[in-house]
């Protein structure tokens, strides 16, 4: 069955019809040769088009879309260097399980393999990670290819899938048709879960005294967090989120024990690797989760929820696996559960807590500590939707940000992208205009796509960026005070760059705060501007991340400040090398 008028139209005019057709109206992109036909059909069409200044930001662009908004993120290059550009962005998007469709331009299928100009085998190169991908060598094929991508960019576990488009196809003309329906041989991911299992895990769920449910980003992406809410509450569980879990279960749920892993709350790691059961859903035990995985939860038996059926058993041994949609298996599995006698568990979980708050040091008071500017944000921006770069800055925004719902902590989990977050927080705003949407930035990661101020200008998208500016790539600098004697090679970055000033630059507003008491008025101001704004906080330049996990380490061996006291800038060979290197610049 197709739908249609029997119109004619080129390629390039047929993919517009078939976006419009998919409900998209917005595009995130960057135009060159080989892609002019489809541009030539945005200008007269009723697509929102944003023009960024690098396609690896288009693709960030899309994936924050979607992240935010729960719909298929779309960006679109040139062949070549354009198409490579979207590389990273497309690779963060497939590790976190991001729907977004990439359209490429291409040379023309004659010259397909001749190393013609701008020519880059996009398919091949983008084939491990994208969840499928297609090169268009016949204009007749590229609706239903097109609807196939969607389809399947959306559907089972989401992921970004690439459409390459040659010239000649986008000029070729066509009868132009839409199908109905997508018939995909092999391609049927499973939404309910098998209800024999499903009965298992709530016996299994009934017979425990100590469970913990481990909630990851599938939870935010099936849109199941009022169902995970309710098992927790029903069973009477502690719940846990990975990175890209949170906002699952609100912050201040009393049932919440925050983030596991690395970086994790102490008493989320000891909770879990003590529980008798763990019940995981849409998370995937990753290696900054579970630690050493010999040592990584020893008495739990574990029911896995997940769509997607290789990640069962994948790394943790799993007794109960439940393929399907994470909402869908939770509302059936919450038919049937009762609650547990964890009375004295949770307990226990609540003196942890008290025993071991997320804290820190204020490590002197003049100086502002990059977990205060997270307080700050959350105080006065509560329901903000919040998008890191990755560092340090990222962690502590994690962990101090009040989380309140799903979708409003956008981050770069699995790949763990630098340059991610701005352009992120671009189509974040972009899909969400009435939210204020805050970039947390480090002053490195910043650096990687900060030429996005000029689209945030240009298309006047008032995204604000904090940038927990600390003189250093903060995150590498803290592994290498931990485990590297404190050799600092070539982490240093303190004045590469006048962020207030750059701001001003793209006609952005830039503000600075240098002190505690300039944060949340720097903060308010941007945010209440309208426009689009960077605030340039100076924060403590030696403050880690902690409780920390080493690499390798088991999830309850904990680094914590209190063995590792801060003290700012302690280190005397630092101390002379940052002096050396101020005077460089004063010298010049
Ligand atoms: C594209 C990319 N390159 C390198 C890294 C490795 N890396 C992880 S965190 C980090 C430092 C980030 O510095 P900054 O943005 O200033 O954040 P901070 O840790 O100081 O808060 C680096 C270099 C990365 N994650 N991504
Ligand atoms: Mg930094």
């Amino acid at each position: 069955m197709t739908t249609g008028s029997t119109e004619k139209v080129n390629g390039a005019r047929a993919l517009i019809k078939c976006l419009e057709k998919e409900g998209v109206d917005t595009i995130f992109g960057y135009p060159g040769g080989q892609i002019i036909p489809f541009y030539n059909e945005i200008y007269d069409s009723n697509l929102r088009h944003i023009l960024v200044r690098h396609e690896q930001a288009a693709a960030h662009a899309a994936d924050g879309y979607a992240r935010a908004t729960g719909k298929t993120g779309v960006c679109v290059s040139t062949s070549g260097p354009g198409a490579t550009n979207l590389v990273t962005g497309i690779a963060t998007a497939y590790m976190d399980s991001v729907p977004i469709v990439a359209l490429t331009g291409q040379v023309p299928t004659f010259l397909i393999g001749n190393d013609a100009f701008q020519e880059a085998d996009i398919k091949g190169i983008t084939q491990p990670i994208t969840k499928h991908n297609y090169l268009v060598q016949d204009v007749n094929e590229l609706p239903r290819i097109v609807k196939e991508a969607f389809h399947i960019a959306s559907t089972g576990r989401p992921g970004p899938v690439l459409i390459d488009l040659p010239k000649d196809v986008q000029n070729a003309e066509i009868e132009f048709y839409y199908p109905d329906k997508v018939e995909l041989r092999g391609y049927k991911p499973t939404y309910k879960g098998n209800p024999q299992q499903i009965k298992r895990a709530a016996e299994e769920i009934a017979n425990s005294c100590m469970p913990i449910i481990y909630a990851g980003g599938g939870v935010i992406s099936s849109n199941a967090s009022a169902e995970l809410v309710e098992l927790a509450e029903t069973i009477n569980a502690p719940v846990t989120t990975t990175l890209l879990g949170i906002g699952a279960i609100p912050t201040e749920h009393p049932l919440h024990v925050g983030m596991l892993g690395m970086h994790g709350t102490k008493y989320a790691n000891y909770t879990i690797q003590e529980s008798d059961l763990i019940i995981a859903v849409g998370a995937r035990f990753d290696d900054r989760v579970t630690g050493k995985l010999e040592s990584f939860a020893p008495n739990a038996r574990v029911i896995h929820i997940d769509v997607d059926p290789a990640e069962i058993s994948k790394n943790v041994k799993v007794q109960i696996p439940i393929v399907g949609d994470a909402k869908q298996v939770l509302k059936s599995l919450n038919k049937y559960i009762k609650r547990c006698n964890s009375e004295a568990w949770i307990e226990k979980i609540k003196q942890w807590k008290k025993e071991y708050p997320l804290t820190y040091n204020q490590m002197s008071p003049d100086v502002i500590m990059p977990q205060f500017v997270i307080e700050q944000i959350s105080e006065a921006c509560k329901d903000a939707i919040i998008v890191t770069e990755v560092g340090q800055h990222q962690m502590w925004a994690a962990q101090f940000f009040k989380y309140k719902k799903p979708r409003t902590f956008i981050t770069s989990g699995g790949l763990g992208t630098m340059g991610y977050g701005f352009p992120a927080a671009i189509g974040a705003k972009v899909g969400k205009p009435d939210k204020t949407v805050i970039n947390i930035a480090g002053d490195g990661s910043f650096q990687m796509n900060s030429q996005e101020l000029a689209t945030v200008v240009q298309n006047d998208i008032p995204v604000v960026s904090v940038i927990l500016n600390n003189g250093y790539l903060g995150m590498v600098r803290q592994w290498q005070e931990l485990f590297y004697d404190k050799r600092y090679s070539h982490t240093f970055i303190k004045g590469s760059v006048d962020f207030v000033k750059l701001a001003e630059a793209y006609g952005a507003l830039g503000l600075r705060a240098e002190r505690p008491s300039e944060v949340r008025p720097a903060i308010e101001e941007a945010v209440n501007s309208g426009r689009p704004a960077v605030v340039d906080v100076i924060v403590e330049c030696e403050a880690n991340v902690y409780p920390m996990v080493p690499a390798g380490a088991a999830i309850n061996e904990i680094l914590d400040m209190e063995e590792h006291a801060d003290t700012p800038c302690a280190m005397p060979n630092l101390r002379k090398a940052k002096t050396d290197r101020v005077l460089d610049l004063e010298e010049q």
